[in-house]
């Protein structure tokens, strides 16, 4: 296990912390427990392997209910250690105390328990469940006594091992490949790994098929490469290059990924995914399920015409655009490609974490990734608050290559307690908040309706003071020239930085117009 995440309550939290620097486990005190599960989530994300979190028992529990719902939407292997009431405390199990593994059935894929059947035996069944398909979140409820109890290594386990699609399927694969003259390619969160992008590219580029990322596969395909295709939601900016397909491949695609609106096209499905989904958008003509990168699809070239992968490009680029500055503050695609302008500048290659909101829109159009893990973001859930605890795992995964979060102001709000965190930890981290004083996400959805005063904004936050409170670097930007300015200054820094840019919020309804359609 690369790490546990948590905040600690008396029972077996503290036994645990003690067993994890034993066997050189580095725990890392976030500032809450919802900022845990997030970076345990980006860190199961970006090592593939599975992740703790602790928590003390009854509000512990029902403070990580977000990252709980957060790991199992992100389909991420998170194991929650809680606390539990002892044998010496049954009889006064109130205080305190609910029914926790009922809170986490929902949110979890298994939910253990130490007392009943040894803490040797409950790790490793939770940590099974963490890892089958698709992966997720496991509870595990740990009393002290339990913890202090037995030599507690977890009882044999190992990942489950994914089968191989069958030599017919993939000849029926490779049938559909060889009649297909303009197939497309959507990468979702599951390619988002070494091996598993690598074939996706190797595919792409056998076939000359343009690939379309979801916001979690961002990097699958880098942002620069000729056939990439742009960013997949469901949506209606991407459709046309989907429409002139004549056959669409998803490749690790998980319909959680996906917004909640119909299938808009009509060519036949190729779905390759470890497990079986849920919900159905489109019924897939064939399916192959189990480890899809182990196929080979010995493809045959396609015939998309010279041209036509950089045309739906540059058109979906265009519509997500939000145009020059208005009076009101800095443009929100500046903001992103000024911060990547600095970030290069001052030969920084951070991982960017995007918040949940109107600002994600630019954030996951313009920022360019390479490889995947460059762009973290909650998708599935969608929860505001993510950026910054994913940005200060990134930073702890990777410190040479650090990390920038990029986060709306009410998103930061939520999660202003992890800037003391990265503070405390000096990681190398600047945080970009997209300031307009509003949650515009929602305020470019009230359409015509006679709110009271207040209902979805506040009074501007200087963040750039409470930055400086808690011992990082900070700057304040109402302009493009002071953000490129006040950017290379916190690249250039390297410890924990924070720009508060004025962002201008009017193009955000045009946008999503056209992102949705
Ligand atoms: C925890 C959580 N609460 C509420 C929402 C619903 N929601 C989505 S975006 C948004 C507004 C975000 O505002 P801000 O962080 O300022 O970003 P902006 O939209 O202004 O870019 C809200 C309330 C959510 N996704 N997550």
């Amino acid at each position: 296990m690369p790490a546990i995440f948590g905040v600690p309550g008396g029972g077996s939290s503290l036994d645990l912390i003690a067993a994890a620097k034993a066997r050189g486990i580095p725990f890392h005190l976030s500032r809450t427990e919802a900022g845990a599960g997030i970076m345990a989530l980006t860190m199961a994300e970006l090592t593939q392997r599975p992740v703790g979190v602790l928590v003390t028992r009854g509000p512990g529990v029902s403070a990580a209910a977000n990252g709980l719902a957060n790991a199992s939407l992100e389909r991420a292997p998170v194991v929650l250690v809680a606390d539990a009431m002892g044998e010496a405390e049954r009889g006064f199990a109130t205080h305190q105390w609910f029914d926790q593994a009922a809170m986490a059935a929902p949110l979890t894929r298994a939910q253990l328990c130490a007392a009943a059947m040894g803490p040797g035996e409950a790790a490793g069944r939770a940590l099974s469940a963490a890892l089958g398909a698709p992966r997720g979140p496991a509870y595990l409820e740990l009393t002290g006594e339990a913890a202090r109890a037995a030599a507690a290594d977890p009882a044999p386990w190992r990942a489950p091992v994914l089968p191989v699609p069958s030599a017919d399927e993939v000849a029926r694969a490779r049938a559909m490949l060889a009649g297909a003259r303009r197939p497309a390619i959507i990468a979702g969160l599951e390619a988002a790994t070494g091996e598993r992008a690598a074939w996706v590219r190797r595919l792409a580029e056998a076939l000359h098929a343009p690939v379309l990322v979801t916001y979690k596969a961002k990097g699958v395909l880098p942002d620069a490469h000729p056939l990439f295709g742009g960013v997949f939601t469901g949506g209606e900016a991407e459709a046309p290059i989907l429409r002139d397909a004549d056959l669409i491949i998803t490749a690790g695609a998980d319909p959680v990924e996906f917004i909640p609106q119909r299938w808009r096209f009509a060519a036949p499905v190729l779905e390759l995914a470890t497990a079986a989904p849920a919900l159905g958008y489109a019924a897939p003509a064939l399916r192959l399920l189990g480890e899809w990168a182990a196929v080979d699809l010995a493809p045959a070239r396609a015939a998309w015409p010279d041209g036509a992968v950089a045309r739906h490009r540059a058109a979906w680029l265009a519509l997500l655009e939000n145009g020059p500055s208005g009076n009101g503050g800095i443009s929100p695609s500046a903001i992103v490609r000024l911060a990547q302008g600095a970030a290069r500048e001052s030969g920084a290659d951070p991982r960017a974490a995007v918040d949940a909101g109107a600002h994600m829109f630019p954030c996951t159009s313009f920022w360019q990734a390479e490889r995947p893990g460059d762009l973290l973001i909650s998708n599935g859930l969608a929860t505001m608050g993510h950026a910054l605890p994913a940005a200060i795992a990134a930073a702890i995964h990777d410190p040479a290559r650090g990390s920038v979060a990029f986060t709306g102001d009410g998103g930061l709000l939520m999660a202003l307690g992890e800037l003391a965190t990265a503070c405390a930890m000096r990681l190398k981290l600047v945080v970009v908040v997209f300031n307009d004083a509003t949650l515009s996400l929602i305020d470019i959805k009230k359409g015509g309706r006679d709110l009271p005063g207040r209902a979805l904004d506040w009074p501007e936050v200087d963040f750039a003071q409470v930055m400086r409170g808690l011992g990082g670097a900070a700057w304040r930007a109402g302009n493009e020239p002071e953000l490129g300015a006040a950017l290379r200054a916190a690249f250039a820094d390297g410890g924990p930085a924070l720009v508060d840019a004025r962002c201008d919020p009017s193009s955000y309804g045009r946008q999503i117009a056209a992102l949705r359609g």
